[in-house]
């Protein structure tokens, strides 16, 4: 099977459905016979990055491993999917200038911080309010929403299934796939 190298970056806030996207793409393309690997916090931040908390600058030294990380993956072959907030511009686009032209795909997953707060899977944003998480995206901690993202996705307009369709179609639409 035919694929070009490339790092799907899906940026957005906590709860606005990165994981779901990433995890549902992984399956559409496993299923179009592509080899892939999605990065993401739970397999990123109980090793590589487990010295890393949520303060800025260690979210910047998160975000520099994994897009070197992506970087080595994407030269073994490898279609990425990485998965974080990355809630910077400067270094979602350090992530970028990693890569050749044309690999790096900045997705905006992109839901108000009312929907994404409502979903409030593992009820982090309660704890955040409460005052018991600290330096919490949206809340007390910024985020820099993507100014040119290749994809800007609303998940509250959509289904991940038809999110999903979009990116393969523009991914198919690009000759990566
Ligand atoms: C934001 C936090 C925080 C704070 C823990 N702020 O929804 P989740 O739970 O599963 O995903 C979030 C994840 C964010 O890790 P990233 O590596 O993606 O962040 S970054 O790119 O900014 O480095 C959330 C959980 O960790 N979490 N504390 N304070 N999210």
């Amino acid at each position: 099977k035919r694929q070009t190298p490339t790092v799907v970056w899906f940026t957005g806030l906590s709860g606005a459905g990165k994981s779901t996207l990433a995890n549902l793409l992984e399956q559409r393309l496993h299923a179009l016979g592509c080899h892939t690997y999605l990065l993401d916090g739970d397999n990123v931040r109980h090793g590589l990055c487990r010295d890393l908390g949520f303060g800025d600058a260690d979210r910047v030294e998160n975000i520099r491993r994994v897009a070197e990380v992506a970087k080595l993956m994407a030269d073994a072959g490898l279609i990425v999917l990485a998965a974080f907030i990355s809630p910077f511009r400067a270094e979602r686009d350090m992530a970028r200038a990693l890569l050749a032209a044309g690999e790096f795909v900045e997705v905006h997953v992109d839901a108000p911080l009312e929907v994404a707060e409502g979903r409030d899977v593992k009820g982090l944003y309660k704890k955040a309010r409460r005052g018991e998480l600290k330096n919490f995206t949206g809340l007390d901690a910024p985020y820099e929403p993507p100014l040119a993202p290749e994809l800007h996705l609303r998940t509250d307009q959509c289904t991940p299934d038809e999110a999903v369709a979009r990116i393969v179609g523009w991914l198919q639409a690009q000759g990566r796939l």
